[in-house]
């Protein structure tokens, strides 16, 4: 007995290095425990107790085990009142301070690790079922932004005291939160199980030590006191020790989590024990910083209970739902209805007809642009052929050559070159200069220089055609704006720009929309393809119109194929009702306002764009970013449209969401990824529904021009948007069968791009010339 005295006593005293030597000294006699350890499995079921309520918030009851193990044979007698199972317990005591206390830093180091990995047990939804750290979801997403306002009633159960609070939210800075509460009486055994044993320190605490033992019966010595304080001192030492181990595991998770080299945190804590216990905050706070050194931990004492964070849960609960709900309507404006499609639709139907007519075609938005093709290949066609593809994301020169026949091939070559901004935004000589510079490259690399090939330029602009080689440029669009070329016919332009050059000859028999050599493209594959439609940078479609209708051309027979330039379409205001004031504020930032209203709110040039405006607009409300508005989010065409596909993948989780957002320089919560991909959805959404409202109108056209109930047609696409975007074809083509049920539409996606198309129709064209020379 006073040996064990000796021991606890002694450990007391000691500092921690000195406790680190006597480690050693123990271990050779823990030794000696596990040997003991063996019966104390007997009483394993008291130790494990013992672990077990380790946990909890109540006074070490293991110190009480220990308490009755001390006792003298008759005392102990009489504190069996309180416990049972006293012989077990009694060989416990012999032992029990030794294991207690030894909890070395390497022991809490995997005391963490252990109870890292028991949390992601909890998180994991299969283990969770068998995890013993439960990791409760709470459906606390946000901490106060100081938004909250409001009355509440908060109950405070389960600490030492029951607590019901009235508290008060306000704006008001100076005080924010204003309480009113009421403790209520706990039963008397609460009290005295927990309360009393904590301040057995000073002299003062030998006395209250004195008192309490006496009122549990028993009569003890000073040195029973003393034996008993050390008791108290190493049970709670213990309980400091584990509790910082596994706040550590907790603090290094979060570390993680915000994949910061170090974590600034605060801990709020409350809880008899700790504001009590006069060693025991010190204690924690000492060992979780040893337990994680790469961390700032702040240790907030919370002066008011968890009522007043019950009461700013719910204020913050309230928050975010009004919040959603705003969002909510916010997004609404982007949810169109099947009758708002159908009036696209209907709409879109109207200019098309408006374009088409002679007397209406000068004012109408949607120019409905004859291109002069007149037929889709019919496996004919031979040779090889230039192709230039400018007006996408990439500008590209192609060699392409076609054989016909049996075995009809198409090779090609090409090679991709960039437009920089300042020539797209130059002058027109510059710009056709770089062109040229750009052809001469690539015969060079092919080792052509001398060879005089016939050209097809694809040239993704509206351009009045009144040939197949002459293309005057009605107006830019996606950002190019070069001088002197607008009213101008491009063919001309690329033709000086050659001569200019003076290294090779070439015969541009062609110029062609992007549309138009896609069409061509797929139906060199697919004869049934007479729709071409471009979801890329633009946005934009063609068919084969009957070209009576084509009113600007005259001629009855046959068919021609027509460059819709739908991109206009609204540009006279039909489409204002469905304009958001999001789209406005694209409009007005873009190199030309009030034109191409439908492919601001379709194309991939603008998406993104329209969610940066939502995005600034949401976070001016307090609804994103902490209400701060970045720098980055406030430069025009930083949140590209691509960051729209990778963001709705379906594979992508929030968390990679997260480090999109802060590539570009927003620090985000999981709640902004989550809005952030929702606005994404939405905007793109409605980009493929308003399109695929426009493809219903033009294949409704078709049906209707051949008299036809039920029209089988193939519609070729390109561009990055419809290519790449993880729901916009999916979405575009839903949209195309709800509204357009009597056509059957095959969409085919163009491999080559427009080039081979391009390359197709200059091959009609030079067939046609001999044709025509022959006739002459
Ligand atoms: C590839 C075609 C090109 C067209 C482009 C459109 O070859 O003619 O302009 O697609 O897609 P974008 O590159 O604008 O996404
Ligand atoms: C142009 C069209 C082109 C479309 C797709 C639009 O901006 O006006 O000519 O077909 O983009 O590239």
């Amino acid at each position: 007995m006073i040996a064990a005295q000796l021991l606890a006593y002694y450990f007391t005293e000691l500092k921690d290095d000195q406790l680190k030597k006597l480690q050693v000294m123990v271990t050779t006699s823990g030794m000696l425990g596990i040997g003991f350890w063996g019966p104390i499995t007997l009483g394993e079921e008291d130790v494990a107790c013992h672990s077990y309520k380790w946990g909890s918030t109540s006074p070490p009851t293991g110190g009480f085990t220990a308490l009755v193990a001390m006792a003298s044979r008759e005392d102990r007698h009489r504190l069996e009142g309180c416990c049972k199972k006293s012989y077990e317990l009694h060989l416990a005591w012999f032992y029990s301070p030794i294991v207690f206390s030894i909890v070395t830093h390497q022991t809490l180091k995997d005391i963490m690790g252990r109870f890292r990995r028991d949390m992601e047990y909890g998180l994991g939804r299969d283990t969770n079922p068998t995890a013993t750290v439960k990791m409760l979801p709470t459906f606390v997403r946000s901490i106060p932004d100081g938004s909250e306002k409001g009355d509440f009633i908060a109950l405070d159960l389960g600490g030492s005291n029951f607590r019901i609070l009235r508290v008060k939210v306000t704006q008001d800075k100076k005080q924010p939160v204003q309480m009113e509460s009421q403790v209520y009486e706990t039963p008397d055994d609460i009290i005295h199980g927990s309360g009393t044993q904590y301040s057995l320190r000073t002299k003062e605490g030998l006395k209250k030590c004195m008192e309490i033992l006496t009122r549990l019966g028993v009569e003890p010595s000073d040195e029973d006191c003393l034996a008993v304080r050390h008791v108290c001192t190493i049970v709670s030492f213990r309980s400091a020790n584990l509790i910082s181990a596994t706040l550590g595991a907790i603090l290094s998770r979060l570390k993680d989590n915000k994949g910061v080299a170090r974590l600034r945190t605060t801990v709020g804590i409350d809880g008899s024990l700790y504001k009590m216990h006069p060693q025991y905050a010190r204690r924690l706070h000492k060992t979780v910083r040893r337990l994680v050194p790469d961390s700032d931990v702040r240790f907030l004492l919370s002066e008011s209970g968890s009522g007043k964070g019950a009461a700013m849960v719910t204020a913050v609960a309230y928050r975010l739902t009004d919040q959603a709900r705003q969002i909510q309507e916010t997004l609404a404006e982007f949810r169109l209805s099947k009758g708002q499609l159908l009036e696209v639709k209907k709409r879109m139907r109207m200019e098309i007809e408006r374009g088409l007519k002679k007397e209406t075609h000068k004012e109408a938005t949607v120019k409905m642009l004859p291109t002069f093709v007149r037929s889709t290949p019919d496996g004919t066609e031979n040779g090889d052929f230039l192709a230039l593809d400018l007006g996408g994301t990439n500008f590209r020169v192609l060699l392409v050559k076609i054989r016909s026949g049996k075995k009809r091939t198409v090779e090609m070559h090409n090679k991709i070159y960039a437009i920089p901004i300042e020539v797209m935004q130059g002058t027109g000589e510059e710009l056709f200069d770089h062109i040229v510079h750009c052809i001469s490259d690539f015969l060079d690399y092919m080792g052509m220089k001398s060879a005089r090939l016939p050209l097809g330029f694809t040239f993704s602009f509206p351009c009045h055609q009144t040939s197949l080689d002459a293309g005057i440029l009605v107006t830019w669009t996606k950002g190019f704006r070069a001088t002197d070329c607008e009213g101008e016919d491009v063919v001309e332009l690329l033709r000086e720009a050659i001569k200019r050059k003076e290294e090779f000859e070439l015969d541009v028999v062609a110029i062609v929309n992007d549309t138009v050599g896609t069409m061509m493209t797929c139906a060199y594959e697919e004869p049934t393809c007479e729709v071409g439609l471009i979801a890329g940078t633009g946005s934009n479609a063609c068919y084969m119109e009957e070209l009576k209708n084509i009113e600007i051309v005259g001629g009855t027979e046959g068919r021609m194929c027509v460059n819709m330039e739908w991109g206009a379409f609204g540009d006279n205001g039909c489409l204002d009702d469905i304009r958001t004031k999001y789209d406005q504020a694209v409009d007005e930032n873009s190199l030309n306002e009030g034109k191409q209203r439908y492919e601001k709110m379709c194309s991939g040039m603008y998406l993104g764009e329209i969610v940066r405006q939502i995005l600034i607009d949401l976070t001016k409300r307090g609804f994103l970013f902490r209400g701060q508005i970045s720098e980055t989010l406030k430069t025009r065409g930083i949140f590209e449209t691509k960051f729209l596909s990778q963001i709705e993948s379906d594979r992508l989780a929030l968390l990679q969401v997260r480090a999109i957002l802060q590539q570009l320089g927003l620090d985000s919560t999981c709640d902004d990824s989550i809005i952030v991909k929702e606005v994404c959805g939405t905007v793109s959404r409605r980009a493929a529904q308003i399109c695929g409202a426009g493809m219903a109108a033009v294949v409704d056209k078709i049906r209707e021009n051949r008299g036809l109930d039920h029209l089988d047609i193939t519609v070729g696409v390109d561009g990055t948007l419809y290519k790449l975007h993880p729901h916009f074809s999916r979405i575009f083509h839903q949209t195309v069968k709800e509204l357009a049920p009597k056509c059957d539409v095959n969409f085919l996606l163009s491999e080559d791009g427009s080039g081979k198309g391009a390359a197709l129709i200059t091959a009609v064209g030079c067939r046609q010339r001999e044709l025509d020379a022959q006739q002459h």
